[in-house]
């Protein structure tokens, strides 16, 4: 019976298919596609020589794969071996066009491509810039839409009501023994290290990221870029765009990025001077903007005098300033970050010879189930005549594996709560050593965020950093 009048249309129905498909041509020219993008052009130059960084932010509709061009202002502008695009020139007119992996770029996403170029005369920056052949103003076009659309809320997607870590502290700086917000005011931030991005690059992904700053509630996220073991020295120009890449990530999430020049071994950190003022030159140029940032130069100096570090440290620091003058920089500190502890010292000799530069911190790692009382009465004196920041620790033993020490990580955390004292946890990662957080295999997945994929160092970390931060704003 009630399909009965199928087939049949009334005179009523005519002409209200008639209207509906008059209404339907202005509609659909107020879905075309919006289009905008902003481009940010970072040069690093020498003599002859310069290495450009370009984050692509794609503003409007959604692309899949891409084409920036521009083009020089000065004609003896080369450009030679670059990165995360192929790239051609003509003249001086320059194309990169996307790769597979980074072509599609959802709306409000960027991606970092760069090269290493040479010029003659001078090395002016590109004033345009367009993507897929629309000019990059910053700015959307949307073609005028003759239908108002509805308008649909945007929902800022934070875990706070209040605003992302970022968002509530800005930039941060030294002041006194803490680290303090935009408002002068101590704070501590939380939150996971990753293990060697040479090996662990899968598990640092958008769902990852995602559960370390929704789920997880974090305020720090550290990139740990080992510069030996497959690390920095095998691709200087691969590992500095990859860190790039991680610290957009972790700004987009409203997270801070701590920036860890891994030494290990060699312990000397003068054996890889050279490479830290290249690579901090670049990272600093092309992060010198954000307010997310912070520099730490030397991850685990040992074998060498708190002289060598301190020495270290007022070459490698004056590179960062010139690029990125207000930014927080901490320097590891004697016999593997331990303020000298560990090889028979103490901090006395930092505060008796501190480096000889503004808004510095120095780095203490402690490892719960190796470094117990001695260590914390170390650090709980030292918290109040130098600024610490823990910028590794373990739950387990000095190896990375062995027990989980709950009860000696417990005492620690209180006592880095009760000095403010920020801190990041080794390892947000999958390895099947007990110090990562995930189990092993998690990175295969896409799945990050609850305690299912978590081991008993994960369940415990995620607890503590989860609980509510504590960031004055007046
Ligand atoms: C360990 C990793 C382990 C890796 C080893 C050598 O957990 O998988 O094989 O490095 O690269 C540190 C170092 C940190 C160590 C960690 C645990 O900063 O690189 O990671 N640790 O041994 N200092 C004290 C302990």
């Amino acid at each position: 019976m009630r399909h009965q009048h199928r087939g049949r249309l009334t005179a009523g129905a005519v002409i209200a298919l008639v209207l509906g498909a008059l209404m339907l041509v202005p509609a659909m020219r107020a879905t075309a596609a919006a289009s905008g993008c902003a481009v940010t052009y970072t040069a690093n130059t020498w003599q002859g020589g310069f290495t450009a960084n370009i984050v692509i932010k794609n503003l409007g509709d959604p692309v899949n794969g891409w084409t920036l061009a521009w083009t020089f202002p000065d004609s003896g502008q080369k450009v030679g071996h670059g990165w995360s695009a192929t790239y051609s020139q003509q003249g001086s007119a320059v194309t990169a066009r996307s790769l597979d992996y980074n072509g599609s770029l959802a709306t409000g996403a960027s991606t970092t491509i760069g090269f290493n170029g040479t010029w003659t005369t001078a090395n002016p920056t590109p004033q345009t810039f367009t993507l897929n052949g629309v000019t990059c103003t910053g700015s959307v076009t949307t073609p005028t839409p003759t239908v108002t659309p509805t308008v649909t809320p945007t929902v800022t997607p934070t875990s706070n009501p209040n605003g992302t870590p970022v968002e509530i502290n800005g930039q941060l700086r030294v002041c006194g023994v803490n680290l303090c917000n935009q408002y002068g005011k101590p704070i501590q931030l939380r939150g996971m290290s990753t293990h060697g991005i040479q090996w662990f690059a899968k598990c640092y992904n958008n769902a990852s990221l995602d559960a370390l700053a929704g789920d997880w509630k974090a305020d720090l996220f550290r990139i740990a870029m080992y510069v030996q073991e497959q690390g920095y020295e095998t691709n200087p120009a691969e590992f500095t765009n990859r860190v790039n890449t991680l610290v957009d990530m972790a700004e987009a999430r409203g997270m801070y990025a701590l920036i860890d020049f891994h030494i290990l071994t060699p312990g000397d950190p003068m054996y890889n001077l050279e490479r830290a003022k290249t690579f901090f030159a670049a990272v600093s140029a092309r992060n010198a903007a954000k307010k997310n940032v912070i520099y730490e130069i030397a991850n685990e100096p040992n074998g060498v005098s708190w002289a060598t570090i301190k020495s270290y440290a007022e070459q490698v620091i004056p590179v960062i300033r010139a690029n990125d003058p207000d930014a927080v920089v901490v320097v590891g500190t004697r016999a593997w970050s331990s303020l000298g502890v560990s090889e028979g010292s103490n901090e006395s000799e930092i505060v008796n010879n501190p480096v000889n530069a503004p808004n510095v911190m120095y780095a203490f790692h402690f490892y719960a189930a190796s470094h117990g009382d001695n260590y914390r009465s170390t650090v709980a004196r030292a918290a109040t005549r130098l600024p610490l920041f823990v910028t590794e620790f373990g739950t387990v033993t000095y190896t990375g594996g062995g027990t989980v020490d709950l009860a000696s990580t417990t005492a620690w955390l209180n006592l880095l709560d009760q000095h403010k004292i920020s801190y990041a946890n080794w390892t947000f990662s999958d390895h099947e050593e007990s110090s990562a957080a995930f189990k092993a295999g998690t990175c295969n997945g896409s799945t990050y965020a609850g305690t299912g994929v978590l081991k008993e160092s994960g369940v415990y970390m995620r607890d503590r950093i989860r609980t509510p931060d504590n960031f004055p704003t007046s």
